[in-house]
């Protein structure tokens, strides 16, 4: 950034907070992709939030964190109990690291105040609500002011600006509209970055390709599995690789590796990054990777990072691997403290190679509980074991196989039958393996296939059961 900008701004910052400098930041008017003009202040670039540099950032983080404590205490009582049960107030939160002094939140935190028991401004403030996958059980639930909105979709236009999406681009959105984050998050902020958005939302290959190849797109977001599906799917089709003109892959929502990236740039002749997000913060765009394809920027003037060991909970300095935690920073309809992401990763503290100062996230390695995620959907063992107890003839005592043959998830779950079952007819059986299908699929939304095996035959453990094997290799 032009270091006679930086200096007008830090001047003008002095006898200034930032929350007053923020306020002249949003009346100002956007003129370029990249250029803010500032009332008294000329024209300041748009990257000046991603190159902070540490003092300014820890400034800006310390005061939001404040803002956002002291609305999460004395708008939600969940928060307001925690509180109280760890003998704090918002007062005590003087430093960043006093930070540690504030308690987790979870999942179940969040499913126990499902739908709305955790807004924390007044129903008519909220203006979108979006729900973590899986079609049962108790979803997570977030809502948005429209300023939540507008930062969610500021977050979204930086990651498209950092891999070098141009205003006048095609990008086609391949991630599930609804009330996944994945869709309508990836669309706000390739509206608010200006780009030609083609919503076209997950599957339906054959139109898919089509729309690559007649409306010459050149951006395709979606997840990673569906990306190598797309390439595959390209090469046995009519349609060739020089017909499309994509050049950019934004990909998310799940697990994926250095060699899944690879297929996917040859299969689709393009540069694929890695974008990270969860419902319960936000949705997509809590981090993304920059050109330099090393480590993702979290929009750290937005989230809060840190690294825990899961076992104990106890903060791990920046470079070891661990459990991601996160706080949001500037959120007003849900302000999230401390939530427990349960994805493994580590931080990267030092300056990118391409200049923006934000702290970043390796790519995540497994999780620290048994949640999966199979073609997109979030699924946990218990749900499957519920969906077990349903069924007349099938025992609890089940096995979870993941794999990925060529490039799409398969699951497939055996399940011991009772001793009643067993013995009884051939036809019985596949009935009932039907059954447990059709069962597993309302309760997860995914369809798997089920084998009936022998009363006793899986695999016993003397210590915590293996109920889930995933032959998908992350690491
Ligand atoms: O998956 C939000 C999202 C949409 C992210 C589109 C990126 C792109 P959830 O359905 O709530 O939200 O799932 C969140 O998915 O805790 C991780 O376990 C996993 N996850 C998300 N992004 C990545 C990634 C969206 N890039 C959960 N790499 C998270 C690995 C990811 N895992």
């Amino acid at each position: 950034m032009n270091i006679d900008i930086r200096k007008n701004v830090i001047n003008n910052l002095k006898n200034e907070s930032i929350s007053s400098l923020i306020e002249t930041i949003n009346n100002a008017v956007l003129t370029k992709k990249d250029e803010l003009v500032l009332p008294g202040l000329g024209v300041v670039l748009e990257l000046f939030w991603e190159n902070l540099i540490k003092e300014e950032k820890e400034k800006l983080q310390l005061e939001r964190l404040q803002q956002t404590v002291k609305l999460a205490y004395n708008n939600v009582s969940f928060y307001k109990e925690k509180f109280d049960e760890a003998g704090i107030t918002p007062e005590d939160i003087k430093t960043l690291k006093d930070i540690e002094k504030i308690p987790f939140t979870t999942k179940d935190d969040l499913r126990a105040a499902y739908p709305f028991g955790l807004f924390a401004v007044p129903y008519e403030e909220i203006v979108e609500i979006h729900a973590s996958s899986g079609t049962s059980g108790k979803p997570t639930v977030t809502g948005y002011t429209k300023e939540d909105l507008d930062i969610w979709s500021e977050c979204i236009a930086r990651g498209l600006g950092m891999v070098g999406v141009e205003k006048e681009y095609i990008l086609q959105n391949a991630f599930g509209y609804g009330l996944f984050t994945g869709g309508f998050g990836i669309h706000h902020g390739a509206q608010k970055f200006g780009a030609i958005t083609v919503p076209i939302s997950a599957g339906n290959t054959k139109r898919q390709l089509e729309t690559m190849k007649d409306f010459q797109s050149d951006v395709i977001t979606c997840t990673p599995s569906y990306a190598m599906y797309l390439g595959e799917s390209l090469e046995n089709s009519d349609i060739n690789l020089e017909d499309i003109n994509l050049k950019i892959g934004i990909h998310g929502a799940e697990m994926w590796t250095e060699e899944m990236r690879h297929k996917i740039e040859d299969t689709l002749n393009i540069k694929a990054y890695n974008i990270y997000g969860l419902t319960e913060i936000m949705g997509p765009g809590v981090a993304q990777e920059c050109v330099e394809q090393n480590g993702m920027h979290i929009q750290d003037d937005h989230f809060y990072p840190e690294i825990i060991n899961p076992k104990t909970g106890e903060t791990l300095p920046a470079g070891q691997k661990g459990e991601l935690v996160l706080t949001t920073l500037t959120k007003t309809g849900i302000p999230i403290l401390r939530f427990r992401t349960k994805d493994l990763t580590s931080l990267i503290i030092e300056q990118c190679a391409c200049g923006r100062t934000s702290v970043r996230m390796s790519r995540i390695t497994g999780r620290s509980d048994d949640m999966l995620k199979i073609r997109g959907v979030m699924v946990f063992p218990s749900q499957i074991e519920k969906a077990l107890l349903k069924i007349k003839g099938a025992s609890p005592n089940y096995l979870i196989k993941v794999t990925r043959p060529d490039t799409l998830d398969e699951v497939e779950v055996k399940v011991e039958a009772t001793k009643e079952l067993f013995s009884d007819e051939m036809k019985e059986m596949e009935k009932t393996e039907a059954m447990i299908v059709k069962s597993i699929k309302s309760e997860t939304g995914l369809r798997v296939n089920v084998t009936l095996c022998e009363p006793e035959s899986l695999p016993r453990s003397e210590g915590k059961s293996v109920r889930v094997i995933d032959e998908r290799n992350f690491e």
